[in-house]
């Protein structure tokens, strides 16, 4: 009976351990909710690397959405893009990038022209 319930404990355990630091590594389940975003909003749109699954693209929202002055932040994990809608005078790529880095991800600037 005992030795029943330890190797219940020690699967559980080891159940933990591995689905811990995965969870932890790679990204978020919690998806932000996008500000009402006003008329004049703008929208600048990343190559965001590195992400691996739908949970880093929420993670990489979640980083952009807790700036102040960006609306929506919507990121495609199978794209590698973030469009992300921002007061124009308060946020720019630079510091959208900074934020995305800071989660764990690469930016890479879009092309212009
Ligand atoms: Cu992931």
């Amino acid at each position: 009976m005992i030795t029943r319930i330890l190797s219940a404990l020690a699967l559980s355990l080891s159940l933990t351990f591995v689905a811990a630091p995965a969870a932890f590594a790679c990204g978020d389940d919690h998806k932000e909710a996008a500000k009402p975003a006003p008329a004049d909003a703008q929208t600048i749109t990343l190559k965001v690397t590195g992400m691996s699954c739908d949970s880093c693209a929420n993670a990489v929202r979640n980083a952009l959405l807790k700036i102040d002055g960006v609306f929506d932040a919507e990121v495609s994990f199978d794209k590698g893009v973030a469009n992300v809608t921002v007061d124009a005078k308060k946020v720019d790529e630079a510091k959208l990038g900074d934020a995305i880095v800071k989660a764990g991800f690469k930016v890479e600037k879009p092309q212009k022209g």
